[in-house]
């Protein structure tokens, strides 16, 4: 069984230098709308074929420290007829695992989401260590609609999951990643984004307080402070990191591992150089927990639309899903 030590230390291997997190957890769900909007036809083996393409890519644990997993990866063979946790595990990638089982509406607020997945957490985490995983992720949404949405009790109830799932992810051995995503969808302003932001993290660092999580052992996976995407407000990298950095530096504890940034929908230049103006920012303020990225979309776009499905198309995809890391890694400062 590992000590908290042993966690904290697995925690902070995540923001080695110059390395992040690839999120490759796209549930089926989420993963048959992906490829589809590449006009890729969805299967189990395309799913594994999708998966292959970013993690059978030669070299990338040159940027990569980790990469999260969805379930069903978990048990799959890559190309080189490896489970893809032990080719991640030799390259020295540590494996992760999403655990929560996604979201339902909420009764008493239906256009809210409300996550799923605590039932039977400690079983599957024990399921899930067995076959490799060192850290796991739960993610929860959080919409904005003027001052309408989000309610002060989903926001609530979320953060009271989060915090749930984080102690049951310490007690079974392993590193939880909390990511309570604040969509990008919507009309807001950026003040708007950021003032839900910090409603967010302050009520959940408060509950996970409350509930006694080892905050030295989590990691937070955050959404930047951005104008909405039906805004028509294209924020500078500057105005980003001002109020990401800034808010993180007002509900963050310090003691927490590490904070790494999700994608969110925005391009991957947009996500790239948002991500360097963010770095520069919290050095300039002394920020006290480590940086790092945790995208999806922003590192897997390029790759896709190049891949099409296309066996004779992997080596030009994996190109440019090695480019985009090393504009990425670059980012990091
Ligand atoms: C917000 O989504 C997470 C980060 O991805 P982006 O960088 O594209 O924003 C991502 O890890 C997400 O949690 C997974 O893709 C799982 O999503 P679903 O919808 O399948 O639960």
């Amino acid at each position: 069984m590992k000590s908290m030590t042993d966690l904290i230390s697995i925690a902070r291997s995540l923001f080695s230098t110059g390395k992040g997190i690839l999120a490759a957890d796209e549930s089926v769900h989420s993963a048959t709308a992906r490829l589809a909007s590449y006009g890729i036809p969805a299967s189990e083996e395309m799913r594994r074929q999708y998966r292959d393409l970013f993690l059978g890519t030669e070299g990338v644990e040159k940027y990569l420290s980790g990469v999260i997993l969805f379930s069903e990866t978990l048990l799959e063979k890559g190309n080189d007829k490896k489970p893809f946790p032990k080719s991640l595990a030799e390259r020295g990638i540590l494996p992760g695992i999403k655990v929560d089982l996604g979201t339902e509406p909420i009764s008493t607020s239906p256009r809210e989401l409300i996550t799923q997945g605590l039932l039977d957490l400690p079983e599957r985490l024990a399921e899930y260590k067995k076959q490799g995983a060192m850290f796991t992720k739960w993610r929860a949404v959080v919409r904005i609609d003027g001052d309408q949405l989000p309610t002060a009790a989903a926001i609530h109830e979320n953060a009271k999951r989060l915090a749930q799932y984080a102690k049951e992810v310490q007690a079974a051995g392993l590193v939880p990643m909390l990511e309570p995503e604040v969509l990008l969808e919507g009309a807001h302003s950026r003040a708007r984004a950021r003032a839900v932001l910090e409603e967010t993290l302050g009520t959940l660092f408060s509950v996970v307080e409350e509930q006694a999580v080892d905050r030295a052992g989590v990691i937070l996976k955050t959404s930047m402070a951005l104008s909405g995407s039906e805004s028509g407000k294209k924020d500078t990298p500057e105005e980003v990191a001002e109020d990401t950095v800034g808010t993180l530096m007002q509900s963050v504890p310090k003691q927490v591992a590490g904070i790494v940034f999700l994608s969110g929908g925005q391009t991957p230049d947009e996500a790239t150089a948002n991500l360097a103006a963010i770095t520069r920012k919290a050095k300039e303020m002394g920020a006290p927990w480590p940086l790092t990225f945790s995208y999806a979309r922003a590192l897997q776009e390029e790759a896709l639309s190049i891949w099409s499905g296309k066996e004779e198309n992997v080596p030009a995809a994996r190109k440019a899903f090695m480019e985009r890391l090393a504009k990425v890694s670059a980012a990091l400062g």
